[in-house]
């Protein structure tokens, strides 16, 4: 039996390429938990657990994350079968309440060890790839108008993206939607444009505002309002065109069934990490296709390594009808893989390989680790 032997976490603070401004916090820097899972043959598999702006998107913070790992995950997980990658899920979600993005980075490692073991890449292990590209939006969020109309319509001349996300929430619905129908007016039919507000708003806002938004020719809302308002996201999928997609509403198939039997979207925002997995997240895809929603490949914006691993999974989805936003690695002034992931033609390319089909590069791990790492030892045999 190919034992787990070690877990080895580690805290990366990278740069971001620009100030990123979402409505509650603004990104200079990007945190990435790191895990290293060794294997009793000598194999290796690597995983990310990432979250954006500390505490204030969600319930884990990065330091939390390595935290939930070193002290409950990894003593639960070190000697059992690493080829066993779901009866480690379920004793782990019998053992440990919430910490979707902790159990997903130990997870991803466990996948990409079992697909380096097997030869295959983890797409495999889910059934199959029946797509070696997929559509890749590009999030505008400088905080200004005019830097985002230049960015948006070099991304279009250059065929990196023709799909923009604005980030709004944070002035008022009036200055948001005039900020929205001007980038739409500038990109016209070259592009798409959608909005996420990252729970702003009340449904008071979220009704001017997707009324505002829908004659400015947005086509799509992301999270309107808190993520428990599934009443008033129900109203709003109901009472507009523009679609309605739900992010932060969604912390696995629990809450996909919920929101999917509450009428409470339109779109699921399917995230690796929020949904606690890869295998948890394909179960979120099963009930938003099940109930004829449309899907969306979601990010937290982690590195290359996490990217990979969510398109391993996506890359298995026969229809995801809004595409993808897995453009992490280009906010970062540096991609953390040996071999960074391909995106042109407006799309991101599934990597090819064994496991999640990514390596890391050593310098750029040892020069971006915050605190010199920590290393968990084997107790195999206990
Ligand atoms: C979110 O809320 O969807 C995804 C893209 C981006 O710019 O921020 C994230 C998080
Ligand atoms: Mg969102």
């Amino acid at each position: 039996m190919t034992k787990i032997d070690q877990i080895e976490t580690m805290i990366l603070d990278i740069p971001t390429i620009r100030g990123h401004v979402l409505s509650m916090a603004t990104m200079r820097t990007q945190t990435a938990v790191l895990v290293k899972v060794r294997f009793s043959d000598g194999s290796e598999g690597i995983g990310e657990g990432t979250t954006i702006g500390g505490l204030s998107y969600g319930a884990e913070s990065p330091e939390g994350i390595q935290s939930a790992i070193e002290t409950y995950i990894a003593p639960a997980l070190l000697g059992r079968s690493g080829d066993d990658v779901n009866g480690a899920i379920q004793l782990i979600d019998k053992l440990i309440k919430g910490n979707r993005i902790a159990k997903t980075a130990v997870e991803i490692a466990l996948w990409d060890g079992l697909g380096k073991r097997l030869g295959l890449p983890v797409s495999q292990l889910f059934g199959g790839a029946v797509h070696d590209r997929l559509p890749v939006a590009w999030t505008l969020a400088s905080g200004n108008s005019e830097t985002d109309i230049a960015e948006a319509l070099k991304m279009i001349e250059t065929r990196r993206h023709n799909i923009f996300k604005l980030k709004i929430g944070k002035r008022s619905v009036r200055e948001d939607v005039a900020h929205v129908a001007r980038i739409k007016e500038a990109v016209g039919d070259a592009a798409s444009v959608r909005v996420d507000v990252n729970t702003a708003w009340s449904l008071q806002d979220a009704r001017w505002g997707l009324k505002g938004l829908q004659d400015a020719g947005c086509e799509l809302v992301e999270q309107p309002v808190p993520a428990r308002y599934r009443r008033a996201m129900a109203e709003l999928t109901k009472g507009y065109e523009i679609a309605v997609m739900a992010d932060e509403a969604l912390n696995g198939p629990e809450d996909a069934l919920e929101v999917a039997a509450a009428l409470a979207a339109d779109v699921f925002a399917v995230k690796i990490g929020q949904s606690g997995g890869l295998k948890r997240a394909s179960e979120v895809i099963a009930i938003g296709q099940a109930a004829g929603l449309g899907l969306y490949g979601g990010t937290m914006l982690e590195t290359g390594l996490s990217t990979a691993a969510a398109l391993q999974l996506f890359s298995t989805v026969e229809d995801l009808a809004w595409g993808t936003e897995l453009f992490g690695p280009l906010l970062l002034t540096e991609d953390i893989l040996a071999d960074p992931i391909i995106y042109r033609d407006f799309c991101v390319e599934i990597p090819k390989g064994v496991g999640i089909g990514a390596a890391l590069d050593p310098d750029k791990i040892e020069f971006f680790r915050r605190d010199g790492g920590r290393t968990m030892k084997a107790v195999v045999g206990e």
